[in-house]
């Protein structure tokens, strides 16, 4: 049976909002209160998933998919924290006398579906099931708040038992962070076949290993250890490799902000891993085929260029037979040293042959570039079959969201907006709506 990969794009959610809430996020602490356009957010994200949709139609190399926003401002969150009442009461006392809590539960941050789970390809689990777990998110608190929905969302498309596999989050402490797919890369030689799992954490929280010294380690080993374990991988497939923590503390606070692999290719700056050759070695040992490792060096870019262009938080889609496709941010575009960079990737005797350029910035100005966007699922024509729910990105799919967006969303939005009763009904009279567009059923709290 053949396989083929479905990048599951997030679409960006009414309560889009520059909250500088991700400390040694570079982008969301520099931009924090800064005006945001849902709507626009919203429209650009949903551009780049049809502008690939239309391409791997064409090709039948890839699929493009979407996983629905959640619902924001998050009302069992502020319950949890005491505040009490009918729904409008909790939202005006929150806002009023915690506005920076109020505004972590309205984070809009479920778009970056890189971070919703960690997902393994049933072609490398031991009981041949497609395994899903939901990232905890435990280094942030806005985002902590992410993982029952995503289970719901997950559990409502890929539903079939038969198929898939759902693990709860691990548990919330910051032993077990987990950042999800965004420190998970799958290599593979021949995509129907059994692949590497790769698991990029930023410390040992257990051991007495280097750490960064100012800004949070989101992924610990120990974290990495159990999703491998629980998901039944392979220990000769599955690799662990610890991030540089001087990169964390350079503001990349996840590895696919510096390194990004597809197939049997990887992109990566010098400052990616602690032990970059090794790490490379293990990586093909485990493949037992070339790897092409496309290293990028401090000295033709320095690792503020690196956070700046978000140059590694590219796609990177395609296959090495007929050649692979970077999908980058406008802003690597932007960047003279970016461009030479890419021009050499395109250059050199690697699978890379041609570049694209996507206008991502609403998602970029808090630390989202194309990458994060999207959660990719390896699937076969059976399983693909299996879903009911309305997700694979079509023109009909694309025309309807795209209208319901236009609806919906607002083209202004600060906190403050959000601080009334008004923006809540706003919000979950919209979402109920799109879980009837997206036929998923009942995923969101305010439909129990
Ligand atoms: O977790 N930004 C997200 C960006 C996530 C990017 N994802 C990947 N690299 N895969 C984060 O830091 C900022 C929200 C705000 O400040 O309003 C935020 O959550």
């Amino acid at each position: 049976m053949t396989f083929k990969e479905y990048n599951f794009d997030g679409l960006v959610g009414l309560s889009h909002h520059y909250g500088g809430h991700s400390f040694g996020n570079v982008a969301s602490r520099s931009n924090s209160a800064a005006v945001s356009n849902p709507r626009e957010a919203a429209l650009q994200g949903l551009a780049k998933a049809k502008a690939l949709a239309d391409a791997g139609r064409e090709n039948g190399l890839w699929g493009q998919g979407i996983l629905p926003p959640q619902e924001r401002p998050f009302l069992p969150a502020l319950r949890g924290l005491g505040f009490v009442g009918s729904d409008a009461d909790i939202i005006a006392q929150s806002a009023q006398h915690h506005p920076q809590i109020f505004a972590k539960c309205c984070s809009a941050a479920s778009m970056w579906t890189a971070n919703a789970a960690t997902v393994s390809p049933s072609l490398d689990t031991q009981d041949g099931r497609l395994h899903f777990t939901p990232a905890n998110l435990v280094a942030m608190y806005h985002r902590s708040i992410e993982h029952e929905t995503t289970g719901n969302v997950l559990k409502a498309i890929f539903a079939d038992e038969g198929h898939f596999a759902h693990h709860e989050a691990l548990p919330q402490n910051m032993l077990y962070g987990d950042e999800g797919a965004a420190n998970h890369t799958r290599f593979y030689d021949d995509i129907s076949k059994q692949g590497v799992e790769f698991f990029v954490y930023g410390a040992e929280a257990l051991g007495d290993g280097v750490k960064p010294a100012n800004f949070p380690a989101r992924q610990t080993l120990e974290a990495s250890t159990i999703i491998a374990r629980s998901h039944g991988l392979g220990a000769d497939k599955t690799v662990f490799a610890q991030q540089h923590p001087d990169a964390i503390d350079a503001g990349v606070f996840h590895n696919d902000v510096i390194a990004v692999g597809h197939g049997n290719f990887m992109m990566c700056h010098e400052m990616a891993f602690l032990h970059p050759q090794q790490t490379y070695a293990e990586l093909e040992a485990a493949l037992g085929a070339k790897l092409f490792v496309h290293e990028v060096s401090a000295e033709d870019l320095p690792i503020e260029d690196v956070v700046s262009s978000y140059l590694f938080n590219s796609q990177i889609i395609g296959n090495a037979k007929d050649g692979m496709t970077i999908i980058a941010p406008e802003e690597s575009a932007k960047n003279a040293r970016v461009k030479a960079v890419i021009d050499r990737i395109i250059a050199d005797n690697g699978p890379v042959n041609a570049v694209r350029y996507f206008d991502v910035k609403q998602s970029m100005q808090n630390g989202g570039g194309p990458a994060c966007l999207r959660l990719r699922v390896l699937m076969n024509d059976d399983q693909v079959g299996a879903i009911k729910a309305r997700v694979m990105l079509d023109d009909g799919l694309y025309a309807d969201l795209v209208t319901w967006v236009e609806k919906h969303y607002r083209e202004r939005l600060v906190v403050a907006d959000m601080a009334g009763a008004a923006f809540y009904t706003e919000c979950c009279s919209a979402l109920d709506e799109l879980s009837k567009i997206m036929q998923l059923g009942h995923v969101y709290d305010f439909q129990k």
